[in-house]
């Protein structure tokens, strides 16, 4: 049976994870989209299969995961002889991988999503605190300052090869320049561009950026 893939219909945050990966594997999906503003997530045939009520989540035969990066690991475990190995086995690879998949969770999200929090308040014309979007940035930058140190050091960063620890920044990261901050590409961070430069590069970045801007018609 063809595998499930319970989603928005275009990639963004967990979602757009996901599809990167498979993408990226190539592996071939059924997708069912969620509408979540009809609340379909939280009618109780969805609870059964994610007791929070959140997309994405896969039917794999039967087998249900939810938690995009969880979905992730499972599936470039799975299908680690197809595409890029994005999940090396060695201990020392798998280790590395790790330490840049948890930098992504424990830095880079949480400053990211403070940007948004208020970056999205002042998009949505409600009361805006430029004292906290600025801060916010700033958090942002200290991080990516980071990020240009330990990528002198290695290529990517899980290590010298592209990993789960780089594509995980595709849930929010690419948000950034939609919502006009252009953070990513600020100039003085050598190895940081050159790697974000390298990511957004990536054939199955584009084919699925493509792919959105053809379906959505625009
Ligand atoms: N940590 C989760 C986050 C999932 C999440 O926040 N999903 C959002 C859409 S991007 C959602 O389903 N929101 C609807 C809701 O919470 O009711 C993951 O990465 O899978």
């Amino acid at each position: 049976m063809v595998l499930k893939l319970y989603a928005v219909p275009y990639p963004s945050r967990g979602s757009g994870l996901v599809y990167l990966l498979l993408a990226e594997k190539q592996i071939p999906f059924e997708l069912v989209a969620v509408d979540l503003k009809a609340k379909e997530q939280k009618k109780p045939e969805f609870l059964a299969m994610h007791p929070f009520g959140q997309v994405p989540v896969i039917d794999d035969d039967g087998f249900i995961v939810y938690e995009s990066r969880a979905i992730c690991r499972y599936l470039a475990e799975k299908y680690a002889d197809q595409g890029p190995s994005l999940f090396p086995k060695g201990l020392k690879e798998r280790a590395m991988v790790e330490q840049g998949a948890a930098v992504e969770s424990a830095n880079f999200e949480p400053a990211i999503l403070k940007l948004f929090r208020e970056g999205g308040k002042k998009l949505r014309g409600l009361p805006f605190d430029q004292t906290v979007f600025d801060e916010a940035l700033a958090e942002l930058s200290a991080v990516l300052d980071v990020y240009d140190v330990i990528l002198g050091k290695h290529k990517f960063l899980g290590g010298d090869e592209y990993s789960l620890a780089d594509l995980f920044h595709f849930a929010h990261a690419p948000r950034l320049a939609e919502n006009g901050i252009d953070i990513m590409m600020t100039k003085g961070r050598p190895n940081f561009t050159r790697w974000w430069n390298e990511l957004t590069a990536r054939p199955a970045w584009a084919k699925l950026m493509a792919d959105f801007v053809k379906r959505a018609g625009n």
